[in-house]
């Protein structure tokens, strides 16, 4: 359930697994994304949340969009409607924009569903890529590979670059590649300066309605929408390469404890604790 905002004018509009989207009476061209402590694995939302972490997602996002060159949808004037105290740290107020309905993936290793494509077909998203990688690989470049977002409930749908120039036209799904291949290579960096690696993320895009302009939008970064890995165990290799600064803690609990039908259990406390930790991390890590 999204939380009751105390603040006049705002009404809920959307719920993602994780973040809740709301509208306002009074400022039609604005929206509040707010993220909530929920955490997902295998498309379900888990008891209890994770205190923090919406906040700790928030705290990134905002970060990250200070050092990304690129336009994006927060909401900057003095005009600007009354959010809830409680929220405060975990609210982004933003500009409405007109959403693309593309997930702007870019993969710099191999791991996870594309390196289960990879073991079946030697590809990634149909892109060849050559023989003898392993799980956690360094791809020879990032891969740009874009998903159709597909109503909640159901799943992404991965799609060609020719797809997405179907759905948006030559010019914007050119200009959607170039830019999330750009973001990526300018946040790998900065993260590669304080020890983490950026193995993939997703990027979502709007247009500024009033301008055309391409507008960064959604929370960017986080470890929902990121894998990242700590550069030093990584660089040792081992069973542990791949740790990453997100739920693994939860999906590796979750995998051991539940047969994957009908509900999942509720997570133990040392298992919340210990997500909490590990997104504090990234952020101790970052944000330093
Ligand atoms: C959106 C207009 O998951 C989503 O929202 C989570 C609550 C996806 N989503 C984003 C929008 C945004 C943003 N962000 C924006 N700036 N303007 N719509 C709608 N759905």
């Amino acid at each position: 359930m999204p939380d009751a905002l105390t603040a006049p004018g705002w009404t809920h509009v959307y719920s993602g697994k994780v973040r809740d989207l709301y509208a306002h009476a009074g400022h039609l061209t604005l929206m509040l994304v707010v993220a909530s402590d929920r955490v997902s694995a295998f498309d379900h939302v888990l008891e209890p949340g994770i205190p923090g972490k919406g906040a700790l997602l928030t705290r990134l996002t905002h970060w990250w969009f200070e050092r990304l060159a690129v336009p994006n949808h927060l909401a900057v004037g003095d005009d600007l409607p009354a959010v809830a105290a409680e929220l405060a740290d975990r609210a982004m107020l933003v500009r409405r924009l007109d959403m693309l309905p593309i997930e702007c993936v870019v993969r710099g290793y191999l791991t996870g569903s594309g390196w289960a494509e990879y073991q079946a077909s030697g590809t990634v998203c149909g892109i060849p890529l050559p023989a003898g990688l392993h799980d956690g690989d360094r791809l020879p470049e990032p891969l740009y590979t874009p998903a159709f977002k597909a109503p909640l409930g159901e799943h992404d749908e991965n799609i060609s670059f020719e797809r997405s120039v179907e759905l948006v036209g030559l010019e914007r799904a050119t200009q959607l590649r170039d830019a999330s291949l750009a973001i990526f290579a300018a946040a790998s960096a900065i993260a590669a300066e304080r020890g983490v690696l950026l193995a993939d993320t997703k990027f979502e895009f709007g247009t500024d309605p009033a301008t055309g302009v391409l507008t960064l939008a959604d929370e960017v970064l986080t470890s929902d929408s990121s894998r990242y890995w700590d550069a030093a165990l990584y660089a040792g290799g081992g069973p542990n390469r791949m740790d990453s600064f997100d739920k693994q803690i939860v999906r590796d609990w979750l995998a051991a404890h539940w047969d994957r039908t009908g509900e999942p259990p509720a997570l133990p406390a040392e298992i919340v604790e210990r997500t909490a930790a590990r997104y504090r991390e990234l952020i101790d890590r970052l944000c330093a």
